[in-house]
């Protein structure tokens, strides 16, 4: 048997592997809290309440619980109170319900078996062009998912590579046997289509006013949900880095949207359209275009155009899952359209799952900025693959725990979310829990000082993105600058600059928009300053961008430290311990590289006389 199955996750101490012969969510409950009451004195029993849908509720009984709950709340019941025993938490009172209604887990693999940004091993279904996995395995990502609320599972990248339209074609039987494998968890499929498939299929066009091309992907659309009834949808990256779009053929993103999602209205599925769309050929000498407005130049005037059926997908911030962005205007500009949030549980740009990077603080922040009401789903790029451990470093599964947490509850609590893994990962002796809590809760902070304080995203190796370098993305087509020179750093976006602060409401506007309240930690993702700038606290620009690497590489050295006296379970120890390895060589080369590069434009000396090398 693989290494996976005996490695301590949030579901340790649960039987393994969840029943073969479940086929409904309420099976599924049935048989987890059999298991888990086994060994225990008192018992639990369900009751199906269709009404609660998603939802439940927990009560006491007289010598355990009950689970009340409808067709998949019965079994997010279940885990509920499996969470709360298992963790020494209080069980929930009251009737709970999910807070978005589409908990999506967007997978980026290939059908080749990579998975594009992915960094936990290869992909756990595709292999050498077709659909390779073991069963029992997918079962536990199912009742993984199922476990924190994930309800929804998109099978392929996004950027769509072929064969994967045979995923709808000659692998369809394939595609619904995986899909029936996550049924009996309330999960249910999504695959991502490529929007010229009908010109490769050789009808000359794929111009969403066409009939021929309409009645394609109506044909498409029959066929497969004949045969996978619940696939919730389709995914779509269109007219984004040189994907094919409507764009092609003169249409806009809504007629390219509606047309799909009329083909698939008749069935129940959404069409989720990715945002994700700006100028990835931009002249860096151009300091006019401004790649985080182009989201919102897009798609406002599209407010209002798109049909019910279409979930317009939107990165958290403008840009591209940087470490600190501010929130995408389009999650609070766009009124009449129901949006999707998207974050990134894969840390591309956060550490790539070798440097610790817990997310709870930076989703408390997201989600507590944005218009709720208007957003009525959540997507996370996956951090999963075949890893022993399934995400590469043991502790980024706080990450896929985390996420689903907060989708059901954007509330949460990020110090109790993390703690609650922790225990329910490691039954570590209560110190050294409260150690690793903190440590993984500081994470993000540590790692923004020595990557990217100030909000001074992307001085990030290209392509690969991990490890520093401030003039990789400067001279680039992909409009990510920060337009360094010997007297400022930053771009001013506000109304004398690109104007990007405008697309904000007014409140918001003015806080970023002005130097007495922008935050510090997006004070050069909004200003261009000059290098004596005094910052709030007295310092300058040049010793405040010093001073945060020393002191993130400091910290980062510390956790460390805290790290090598946890008595964690093999073989998480030595992984962990290997990888914070290469964090704190990596720590080391951020902060000498970036301090260097500054030194060399403005020859200050750090006043502390550390050692910047010349
Ligand atoms: O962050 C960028 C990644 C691409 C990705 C793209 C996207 C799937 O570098 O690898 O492509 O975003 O979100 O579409």
């Amino acid at each position: 048997m693989s290494d996976w199955v005996n490695r301590r996750s949030w579901l340790k101490d649960l039987p393994w592997p969840a029943s073969e012969n479940a086929v409904s969510p309420l099976d599924t409950a049935e048989y987890e809290l059999k298991a888990f009451f086994a060994a225990r004195t008192d018992t639990a029993a369900c009751q199906l309440v269709p009404d609660l849908k998603e939802g439940y509720e927990l009560t006491k009984t007289q010598n355990g619980f009950l689970v009340r709950g409808g067709k998949t709340g019965v079994l997010y019941g279940a885990y509920a109170l499996i969470r709360a025993l298992s963790s020494f938490s209080p069980v929930p009172e009251g009737v709970q319900q999910p807070y978005y209604p589409l908990r999506m887990l967007d997978c980026w693999d290939n059908m080749d078996g990579t998975v594009e940004r992915g960094y936990a091993g290869r992909s756990l279904w595709f292999e050498g062009g077709s659909f390779s996995y073991e069963p029992a395995r997918i079962r536990q990502l199912g009742r993984m998912l199922s476990s924190v609320g994930i309800n929804v599972l998109c099978l392929n990248n996004v950027n769509v590579h072929q064969p994967a339209q045979r995923l709808l074609d000659d692998l369809l039987e394939d595609t619904a046997r995986f899909a029936a494998l996550l049924r009996p968890f309330g999960v249910r499929l999504m695959v991502s289509v490529d929007f010229s498939q009908p010109l490769q299929q050789g009808l000359g066009t794929a111009d969403p006013l066409d009939e021929e091309v309409q009645r394609w992907w109506a044909d498409t659309a029959k066929r497969v949900w004949d045969r996978i009834p619940d696939l919730a949808g389709f995914l779509v990256k269109a007219d984004s880095e040189h994907r094919p779009g409507p764009n092609t053929y003169g249409r806009t993103h809504a007629q390219g949207a509606n047309m799909l999602a009329r083909a698939i209205a008749p069935y129940g599925g959404f069409l989720v359209w990715r945002a994700f769309v700006y100028n990835c050929m931009q002249d860096w000498r151009d300091t006019k275009t401004d790649r985080p407005r182009a989201a919102y130049d897009l798609y406002k005037p599209l407010d209002g155009a798109f049909d019910g059926n279409v979930i317009l997908q939107v990165k958290h911030g403008p840009y591209d899952f940087q470490v600190r962005e501010p929130l995408s205007p389009l999650l609070l500009g766009m009124n009449s359209t129901a949006l999707a949030l998207e974050v990134q549980l894969a840390q591309e740009y956060t550490g790539q799952q070798i440097d610790l990077y817990a997310m709870p603080p930076m989703w408390r922040e997201v989600f507590s900025q944005m218009g709720k009401e208007r957003v009525r789903a959540v997507a996370a790029v996956s951090n999963l693959g075949r890893d022993g451990c399934w995400t590469g470093h043991p502790f980024a599964a706080v990450n896929l725990f985390a996420y689903g947490l907060f989708a059901w509850n954007p509330d949460s609590d990020p110090a109790a979310v993390i703690r609650q893994w922790a225990r329910l990962s490691y039954a570590l002796p209560k110190e050294q829990e409260t150690r690793l809590s903190d440590m993984l809760l500081r994470s993000r902070s540590v790692y923004e000082k020595y990557t990217a304080t100030l909000g001074l995203c992307w001085m990030i190796t290209p392509n690969t993105h991990y490890g520093p370098n401030p003039y990789g993305y400067e001279f680039q087509a992909w409009g990510t600058y920060i337009r360094a020179d010997r007297n400022a750093v930053g771009i001013d976006r506000t109304a004398q600059g690109t104007g990007y602060t405008d697309q904000y409401p007014s409140a918001l506007r003015d806080l970023y928009a002005s130097l007495d309240t922008c935050p510090d930690g997006l004070l050069l993702f909004f200003h261009r300053l000059p290098y004596d700038y005094r910052m709030r606290d007295g310092r300058t620009l040049i010793q405040r961008i010093y001073d945060d690497h020393f002191e993130g590489c400091a910290q980062a050295e510390e956790m460390a430290n805290a790290l090598s006296g946890l008595s964690l379970p093999a073989p998480d120890r030595e992984e962990a311990l290997k990888r914070m390895e290469r964090q704190i060589k990596n720590a080391r080369e951020w902060r000498d590289v970036v301090n260097t590069f500054f030194y060399r434009y403005t020859g200050v000396p750090d006043a502390h006389g550390r050692t910047i090398y010349p």
